[in-house]
């Protein structure tokens, strides 16, 4: 788990987050998505994925990231605008704990692929299992 941290460009008017590609974050973005008006107790995500990098930006409000790299596991706290959340793609994400007003931003390094993701807990075991002995 790793945070980018962005320069907020604030003035009496308010403030400005730049986020560029291969600067701020270490990959090309190739899709932006977000996730808003979240209903409450909702817990969202259950998958890993084979090949995606993902910033994950709460740019509004808050919500809680739940990771696991099949061997460890962490609870995070996303609630700063100028602050990013760098996921590796196999690691099983859940997220929850949305406040009602909750905007969570995701900077992508692929385009959408279902065919790229691992929903079943088990196989993300055997996969990640898989990985690490070569
Ligand atoms: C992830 C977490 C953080 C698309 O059509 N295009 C897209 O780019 C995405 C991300 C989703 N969709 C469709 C597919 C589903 O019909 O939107 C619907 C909801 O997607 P999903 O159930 O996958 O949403 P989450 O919140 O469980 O997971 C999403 C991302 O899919 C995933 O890559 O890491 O947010």
């Amino acid at each position: 788990m790793q945070f980018y941290k962005f320069i907020p460009h604030g003035d009496e008017r308010g403030q400005l987050v730049a986020i560029e590609a291969l600067k701020d974050i270490p990959f090309e973005v190739k899709r932006v998505y977000y996730i808003y008006d979240t209903k409450e107790g909702v817990r969202r995500g259950f998958h890993a994925h084979k090949n995606l990098e993902q910033i994950l930006v709460c740019v509004h409000g808050s919500c809680k990231i739940h990771l696991d790299n099949g061997t460890q596991t962490e609870e995070v706290f996303l609630n700063k605008p100028d602050e990013g959340l760098y996921i590796t793609s196999d690691t099983w994400r859940e997220m929850y704990d949305f406040s009602p007003d909750a905007v969570l931003l995701v900077l992508a390094s692929e385009h959408y692929n279902e065919s790229d993701y691992i929903r079943n807990y088990d196989e993300f075991l055997k996969y990640v299992g898989e990985s690490k002995n070569g």
